[in-house]
């Protein structure tokens, strides 16, 4: 399996991270790539090559093409607006306010496009996502070329951002972009498997009308986790959506036990849909030791999530998201793809 990582992942890397009412060190952060790469080498996983330029043709019909030129202008306009610190969020629209009105000045813009403000944007975040994209795009192209499968080693992640916001450490939605090209390239219908530990309320946001991009998410209960305001088992889709979103919502303390059945409904939910292509949101947050989520599994069992998946049979695309317990997240991530092989 060919993995597809650009280096200029480095150009992401805020200072802070507002987490528990302090500014600390990003949990999203450089190195946690470098484990994956260490690891891919160390097992013999070593074809890893950059990716293309990205193709800003499908993003842009996918997404708010207003939202892509803020992230492309922010920096700039914050720092021109005399901010001294990286741009963050504030305030956001609340109840009663106006959801839809964008305002001019950037502190109001800022707002607007974001959901959640742990997240930093800095003067290298715009490239970093671009460069994130572009391995997700090309790990497509190669799946759609006859690959059975290929890994997009991406950073900054991407499940979080809907069409028009970012937050949860993410900017572009990678697998989102992904899952339209399948379908672009003639796939009759496409579904995005969600394992990262936190719901993917930005790829469910994205396809929750839509019955071509089945979305099954397997993630910390709302009522306690991230992103708190959408992930409940009853969002099923809406419209001719109804039935293609599937959410697998889990309380803190889940082992792999339950896990692995969630894992295998939304498998035989994926099977039973007809679907004719795979991507995979690839986080490895739910692991025992992750600082900021509380499932329980062990490394031996993203191997088997990873063997569980490959009896989809699907031609498939890992999506990289999140995975915080630095060290282990190498492993835990390679053993998926390990499991996957066989
Ligand atoms: C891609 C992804 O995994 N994004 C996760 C975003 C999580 N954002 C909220 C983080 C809250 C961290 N709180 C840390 C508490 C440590 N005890
Ligand atoms: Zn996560």
């Amino acid at each position: 399996m060919r993995t597809f990582f650009s280096e200029d992942h480095r150009l992401h890397f805020p200072q802070a991270e507002l987490t528990g009412g302090q500014f600390v060190t990003p949990y999203e952060r450089p190195s946690r790539v470098e484990y994956v790469l260490n690891r891919l080498k160390e097992q013999g996983l070593a074809d890893i090559v950059a990716p293309d330029a990205p193709d800003m043709a499908p993003v842009k019909k996918l997404l708010d093409p207003g939202f892509l030129r803020f992230l492309e202008t922010a920096w700039d306009e914050w720092k021109a607006a005399g901010m001294k610190g990286e741009v963050i969020a504030a305030g956001m629209p609340a109840r009663g306010m106006h959801p839809d009105r964008c305002p001019e000045y950037i502190d109001g813009k800022v707002g607007y496009y974001c959901h959640a403000s742990e997240t930093a944007i800095t003067g290298g975040t715009w490239r970093a996502a671009l460069s994130s994209l572009a391995s997700a795009q090309s790990a497509q192209a190669q799946v759609a070329a006859g690959a059975q499968a290929a890994f997009a080693l991406c950073r900054p992640p991407g499940h979080h951002a809907t069409a028009d916001q970012y937050g949860g450490y993410c900017f572009i939605n990678n697998a989102a972009v992904v899952a339209q090209m399948f379908r672009d390239d003639g796939a009759g219908k496409v579904a995005v498997l969600d394992i990262d530990f936190h719901h993917g309320n930005g790829t469910q946001n994205i396809f929750y009308d839509r019955a071509d991009v089945l979305f099954a998410s397997l993630h910390g209960d709302p009522r306690h986790a991230y992103p708190y305001y959408l992930g409940y088992a009853d969002e099923r889709g809406t419209g001719a959506g109804e039935g293609a979103n599937l959410n697998y919502p889990m309380l803190p303390g889940t082992p792999y036990g339950p896990w692995a059945e969630a894992l295998d409904d939304a498998i035989a939910k994926i099977r039973a849909a007809g679907v004719e292509a795979l991507v995979v949101s690839l986080g490895v947050d739910a692991f025992k030791d992750d600082p900021i989520s509380f499932f329980k599994l062990e490394s031996a069992d993203f191997a088997d999530a990873g063997r569980r998946i490959a009896g989809l049979g699907l031609p498939t695309v890992f999506c990289m998201e999140g995975g915080y317990a630095i060290e282990a997240v190498g492993i835990n991530t390679v053993n998926v793809l390990e499991g996957f092989l066989g």
